[in-house]
């Protein structure tokens, strides 16, 4: 009976959600006289890019990571509101509750999705179809906030098909359909596909998705060494990473913070100041999540928006902020550029567990699961400079 049951891997049902422009639309539900108008969320202006623009926004060709100053030029009645990630993260908690009537295997991607494995919930959905309409009415109504569902055989198609109908889509790409899916497919859509690679796909004739399936893997991974392999395999719209419910997700890799200054300099005390202050952060998270690091890394971007990092192993295991920041500190001489600095970030990796001590927070709690989601923002989006300021999370 339970052999039966178990369902062989193409016939998973993986269905994703993406939140549309999420912090612009909470800020617009908030507040009424933002709503249907061009609104992009941001940090301190002058000095911040766009976090979030309104679908109004980008109309006038208004995205995230462009500076607060262009997007103003490109749309002047532009309003910029300053965010609190507080108020996106509740409201992602309240999406996550509704979804968890859907599946209880959820994994939290980022601030804004999800994705949940619907293959064993069959029984209690008409179809994958009317669930994921069920789910954006919910929302809708009781958030006042539009969502983009997509669903797949697995990860990468699922999150595809959510990219395809924004905002407030909905698409289904079953099994058989995924050949066709991928080849309408632009291959700048792929995950970790950046302007350089696309350029260098498109030079060997790729366009597509589906050209990338049909290109010979060996030519592929001579090219692109080991990426080559899950180059293929995504050109083949293959994808056998599970959904990591929250709570179970493997050891992270690295912690990091970064910080935009608040006006380039190339004064080394303020530089130092915000090293030691990122290096107290990194720190921090690092003895909170019961880990220690063997490597730290520096990323300096200058004023001209070029950037560097640089590393540096370090002799015994740390997590203080003070040996961490002596490291960073090293590496800042030996980077010894003395143009004006624009952005900061200290990151340690070659994490070992510390096994003799426990989580201060336990996962259950909110008010680590809430700096949880602050960190992972941080981590994606590095110089985006809401953060910190405005932030008091204090464990209650
Ligand atoms: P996204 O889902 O990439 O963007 P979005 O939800 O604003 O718009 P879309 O409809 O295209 O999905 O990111 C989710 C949130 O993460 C976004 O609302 C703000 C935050 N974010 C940043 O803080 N910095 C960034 O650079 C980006 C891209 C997003
Ligand atoms: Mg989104």
């Amino acid at each position: 009976m339970l052999r039966k049951l178990k369902l062989r891997d193409e016939s998973r049902v993986i269905l994703h959600v993406d939140m549309d422009a999420f912090f612009a639309s909470v800020e617009q539900r908030r507040n009424n006289g933002l709503r249907g108008k061009p609104v992009v969320v941001c940090g301190k202006p002058p000095r911040t890019v766009v976090a979030s623009a309104s679908y109004e926004a980008r109309a006038f060709g208004v995205h995230a990571k462009m500076s607060i100053v262009e997007a103003r030029r490109r749309c002047p009645e532009l309003r910029c509101v300053e965010g609190d990630l507080r108020r996106y993260i509740t409201a992602f908690l309240r999406v996550m509750g509704i979804l968890r009537g859907y599946s209880p295997h959820i994994e939290v991607a980022s601030i804004d999705e999800a994705f949940l494995d619907m293959t064993h919930c069959r029984l209690l959905f008409p179809s994958p179809r009317g669930a994921a309409e069920a789910m954006k009415k919910r929302i809708f109504a009781e958030l006042g906030l539009t969502c983009s569902v997509g669903i797949g055989p697995n990860k990468l198609v699922a999150k595809l098909a959510s990219s395809q109908g924004k905002p407030d889509g909905l698409m289904v790409v079953s099994a058989p359909e995924v050949p066709h899916f991928l080849d309408n497919l632009p291959i700048g859509q792929l995950w970790g596909i950046g302007s350089k690679r696309e350029e260098a796909l498109r030079s060997l004739g790729i366009e597509s998705c589906g050209d990338l399936g049909r290109f010979p893997a060996n030519l592929l991974k001579e090219r692109f060494g080991y990426l080559g392999e899950r180059l293929h395999q995504m050109g083949l719209g293959v994808d056998e990473i599970p959904v990591i419910p929250l709570g179970q997700e493997p050891d992270p890799k690295s912690f990091g913070h970064f910080v935009t200054l608040p006006e380039d300099t190339d004064d080394s005390r303020v530089i130092s100041g915000f090293l030691l202050r990122l290096s107290e952060q990194v720190g921090r998270r690092l003895r909170r999540n019961c880990f220690q690091g063997r490597r730290v890394a520096l990323t300096v971007r200058f004023s001209d928006f070029l950037a560097v990092t640089r590393q540096k192993a370090a002799g015994d295991p740390l997590m203080s902020g003070k040996e961490i920041y002596r490291l960073a500190l090293k590496i800042w001489d030996a980077i010894g550029d003395k143009r004006p600095v624009r952005l900061l970030g200290v990151t340690v990796s070659k994490l070992q567990r510390v096994s003799n001590q426990f989580p201060l927070f336990s996962r259950s709690n909110k008010s680590a699961a809430l700096r949880e989601a602050v960190d992972r923002v941080n981590d994606k989006y590095g110089d985006f400079t809401l953060t910190w300021g405005s932030l008091h999370l204090s464990p209650r």
